[in-house]
């Protein structure tokens, strides 16, 4: 626990290197990627976003600390990978156009291969002609949205619409996921399905390709 909470610490901290030390040493004391993953970052990042929405920091330390979480996440991907090579389905994943929040799209691309699936990753400010590009050439069954901010979730909208117009629309689902989204707004938008984290995200897929 003591080990999770410097983790936490060092992470809103922005300090890498130490991150990625703890990080190794956590999974040396066997603890779980869920616990590290949840407890260590996930927990970090939502303290560091309240003290931005409280103007306690600015972008740039906000900044240090995701360099920080991506250090300590580059520790643990090899065990996320490790699944077996015979996919299960492919998935199309981005970030919706004018956001560059990547790192909740990148955890959800290594639980979802880690969960046997191969994820084709747009990057991020990606335009929803973009996806129906990327649809059409890799013929993926899902396709998974990101979005972290407010001003960017109508192009979430705007990608599902574009996709439904394209014809394409009955050969994919749709998933779509990030902080400010909900099932609500899943729902509203006409995607197939919402979670909440990575985790849940690997479980939504298995459900809406069974
Ligand atoms: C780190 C961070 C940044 C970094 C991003 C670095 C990077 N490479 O990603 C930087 C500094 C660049 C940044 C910039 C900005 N940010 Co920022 N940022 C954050 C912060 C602190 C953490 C985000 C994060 O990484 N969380 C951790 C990950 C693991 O969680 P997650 O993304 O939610 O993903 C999980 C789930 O949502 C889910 N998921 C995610 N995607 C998907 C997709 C699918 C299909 C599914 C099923 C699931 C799923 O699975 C993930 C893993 O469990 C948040 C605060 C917060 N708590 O969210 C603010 C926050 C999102 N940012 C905010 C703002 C305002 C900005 C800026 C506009 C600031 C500015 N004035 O410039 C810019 C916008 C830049 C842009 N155009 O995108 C606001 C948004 C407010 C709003 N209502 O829209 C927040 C909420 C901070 C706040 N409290 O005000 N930011």
């Amino acid at each position: 626990m003591k080990l999770l909470n410097e983790i936490q610490q060092a992470t809103i901290d922005g300090r890498a290197p130490e991150v990625a030390q703890l990080t190794q040493q956590a999974l040396d004391e066997v603890m779980s990627l869920d616990d590290i993953i949840n407890e260590g970052f996930i927990s970090a990042m939502s303290i560091i976003g309240e003290k931005f929405k409280n103007n306690e920091i600015f972008v740039p330390e906000m900044l240090i600390a995701a360099r920080a979480m991506k250090a300590g996440l580059k520790v643990l991907e090899p065990l996320m990978l490790a699944g077996e090579r015979k996919y299960l389905g492919k998935i199309i994943i981005g970030t919706v156009k004018g956001d560059l929040h990547d790192i909740g799209k990148n955890l959800l691309g290594m639980m979802l291969q880690g969960g046997g699936y191969e994820v084709i990753d747009l990057g991020v400010d990606v335009t929803p002609d973009k996806f129906l590009a990327a649809v059409k050439e890799h013929q993926p069954q899902v396709v998974g949205l990101s979005a972290l901010l407010t001003t960017t979730m109508p192009f979430m909208k705007e990608t599902v619409k574009v996709l439904g117009e394209s014809g394409l629309r009955d050969q994919i689902k749709i998933l779509v996921g990030g902080a400010p989204i909900s099932q609500r707004f899943a729902d509203e938008i006409g995607a197939d399905g919402y979670a909440a984290d990575a985790g849940s995200a690997v479980e939504l897929v298995k459900a809406v390709l069974s």
